[in-house]
């Protein structure tokens, strides 16, 4: 109880605007038209939740004027600014990359946006940096793979020597899409190569999408928490591509599976390093209750992890007995764990069903009846 009750899930501002596939943006009502209404909605999942207090943000989507007056505004609502991510991909001179482009003036103005960032984090008290590169190159022979790479240390260098000492930036890989033949960071282990390569205050961002369909994600989470190189999750889920529906949604028993290896390693712990976030879009579903569930689905498989008897695990595993350990995760696995989570809320003066408090709340209505006028925010705006 005390573990759940310590643990923290990041919030993506972009999960409250309207968003959509290449096919259609299916606008919902009552939907945040600038960054303060976001922030406004993102409150509202942690006051059901109360485990949802932090809030990334995206730039330039949510530029403001004022950035100390968003994280004021962050701070009234309950609610802190988290990461900030930094948006190459919109932007027409990106079309052949960022940091990895063949002309130096497209890379340095890819770092120029990014020392942008860094300010944006001084202004709100954010601490990490989440970079995410749509470099790539669709065709063979389209440029050189392995000048891209060192084009790429250099960049990263010029803005890792931006960072202020608690700083870090989060370095975040993803196997295909936008580009198709090869990504400049497509994997963890060029993540982590150049995380290596920068220092210390240099992590790897696991988005549990970015990977090729079968891949074993609690190997890749063991891994990098070993070399304490975790810098946080994107959480969402997928049964196809980089599909961010819910996390939780496709594949509950990976996210146990994952969260297991958390938990093995005591990362689960405020001061482990690991930011757990949800990168998530909400296409067909209303937002607010989309990520209500998803923390509560997050909840759920991190109770099931500590529920593991480890001393039990431990013991089948020595004595090479292969049920019997299968056997442990899987009755972990198999427990209810919801009146738990139920007991936990009510003895944080919770409602013990969020979705049902921020349904009764009449939080929508209100959002519908008051945000008419003016443009909403969407994936991209
Ligand atoms: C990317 C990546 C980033 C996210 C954007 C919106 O695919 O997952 O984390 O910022 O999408
Ligand atoms: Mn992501």
């Amino acid at each position: 109880m005390a573990a759940l009750s310590a643990q923290t899930i990041e919030l993506p501002s972009w999960a409250f605007g309207n968003s959509g596939t290449r096919f259609k943006v299916f606008a919902q009502a009552g939907v945040p038209r600038d960054p303060f209404e976001k922030i406004a909605d993102a409150a509202q999942v942690h006051r059901h939740t109360g485990v949802a207090p932090r809030v990334s943000l995206h730039i330039p989507w949510d530029k403001v004027e004022d950035y100390a007056a968003l994280a004021a505004h962050a701070k009234d609502h309950g609610v802190t600014i988290g990461a900030i991510n930094s948006n190459l991909f919109q932007d027409d001179d990106y079309m052949l990359g960022s940091l990895t482009h063949p002309d130096a003036r497209v890379r340095a103005k890819a770092v120029a946006h990014h020392l942008e960032c860094l300010d944006i984090m001084r202004a709100t008290g954010s601490k990490d940096l989440k970079i995410w590169l749509p470099d790539g190159l669709n065709y063979p022979g389209q440029d050189d793979l392995r000048a891209r790479q060192d084009r790429l240390a250099e960049g990263l260098a010029q803005v890792y020597a931006g960072l202020d000492p608690d700083h870090r930036i989060i370095l975040e890989y993803k196997f295909f899409e936008p580009a198709f033949y090869s990504m400049d960071v497509p994997d963890w282990g060029t993540s982590l190569l150049h995380c290596l390569a920068l220092g210390e205050q240099a992590m790897v961002v696991l988005d549990t999408g970015h990977h090729a369909p079968g891949t074993n994600i609690e190997f890749i989470v063991a891994q990098l928490l070993r070399v304490g190189r975790l810098g946080a999750f994107d959480f969402n889920s997928r049964f196809y591509a980089d599909d961010d529906l819910m996390v939780g949604a496709a594949d509950p028993f990976q996210l146990f599976r994952i969260m297991h290896e958390i938990v093995g390693a005591d990362a689960l712990r405020p001061d482990s390093g690991v930011n757990f976030m949800l990168d998530q879009c909400h296409n067909i579903e209303p937002k607010i209750p989309a990520q209500i569930r998803s923390v509560m689905n997050i909840q759920e498989a991190t109770a099931k992890a500590l529920l593991v008897d480890r001393d039990a695990l431990v013991a089948a595993q020595q004595a090479g007995d292969v049920l019997a350990s299968n056997g442990v995760l899987m009755d972990a696995y198999n427990t209810d764990v919801r009146p738990l989570l139920a007991q936990l809320r009510e003895s944080q003066g919770l409602d013990p069903d969020p979705m049902r408090a921020f349904a009764a709340s009449g939080y929508t209505d209100t959002i519908v009846a008051e945000r008419v006028g003016g443009a909403q925010a969407g994936w991209g705006a």
